[in-house]
């Protein structure tokens, strides 16, 4: 356990060999606590799906306790995505809709939010999964593949960094700011696109975010938005 790291939002870093899923032990801990694992024995993606979590990872969750809406808690996860992409700029990362970072096309990073405790009284733990120097499938890339000098070490440093800046941009009622941002990292938006949304299915056109962080696609029956779901190009 490392306490105070000096300027950023973390108060409390929390440091293990392995865990379960750092989302987890995150859910015990006080806010602005970060618990990171050098792996991850049931990494967690959305909806009961698995992230590969092999040793060479970066596997990290923050535990925060946000002044906002809970029907606001998918900006946060598209804040997360501007930051991570900042922080790996030097790789051209780009941004899925809704929480994939992708370099080259090929899934680098995912980040899941969950929203835990009371609705009047509640933490949101982000977790974010980075390929560093882990093996990945064919459909994923990591940074090693980019650089081979790359360190752990200080790509966690520069996503807490940018993770600290949006996130108190996001509190300061700044969001519009950041989705422009999102756009300009966008890898999805003018990609024709199918998204599965619970029961539903849209395909068309991806052409904006909207102010609400849903996804706008031009459907053969017009114009629909999508707030949450799963995004294949096609
Ligand atoms: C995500 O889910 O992309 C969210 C992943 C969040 C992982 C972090 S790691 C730290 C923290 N602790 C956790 O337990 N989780 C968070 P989703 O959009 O559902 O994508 C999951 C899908 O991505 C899987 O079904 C695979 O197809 C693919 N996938 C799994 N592992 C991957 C990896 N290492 N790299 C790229 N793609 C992967």
């Amino acid at each position: 356990v490392v306490r105070s790291v000096r300027g950023s939002l973390i108060k409390t870093v929390y440091y293990y060999d392995v865990l379960d899923s750092t989302n987890n032990k995150a859910r015990e801990l006080p806010e602005n606590s970060l618990v990171i694992a050098e792996e991850q024995i049931m990494g967690k993606g959305r909806l009961g799906r698995k992230w590969f979590s092999k040793k060479g990872g970066l596997y990290f969750s923050i535990a925060l306790k946000p002044e906002m809406n809970l029907e606001d808690i998918p900006k946060l996860t598209l804040t997360s995505g501007v930051a991570v992409a900042r922080a790996l700029e030097e790789y051209q990362a780009r941004l899925k809709w809704p929480n994939d970072v992708l370099i080259n096309g090929k899934k680098v990073c995912g980040i899941l939010s969950e929203i835990v405790g009371e609705i009047e009284n509640f933490k949101v733990i982000v977790g974010i999964g980075i390929n560093v120097e882990n093996a990945v499938p064919d459909y994923a890339t990591n940074l090693k593949n980019l650089n081979s000098e790359v360190n752990r070490a200080e790509i966690l440093k520069d996503v807490i960094e940018q993770f600290t800046k949006y996130y108190k941009m996001l509190l300061s009622r700044e969001w519009n700011k950041i989705r422009f941002e999102w756009l300009e990292l966008s890898d999805t938006i003018g990609k024709f696109v199918e998204v599965k949304a619970g029961n539903r299915t849209y395909r068309g056109k991806a052409i904006d975010m909207d102010y609400d962080g849903g996804l706008i696609v031009e459907t053969e029956e017009g114009t629909e938005k999508v707030f949450s779901g799963d995004c294949f190009y096609i």
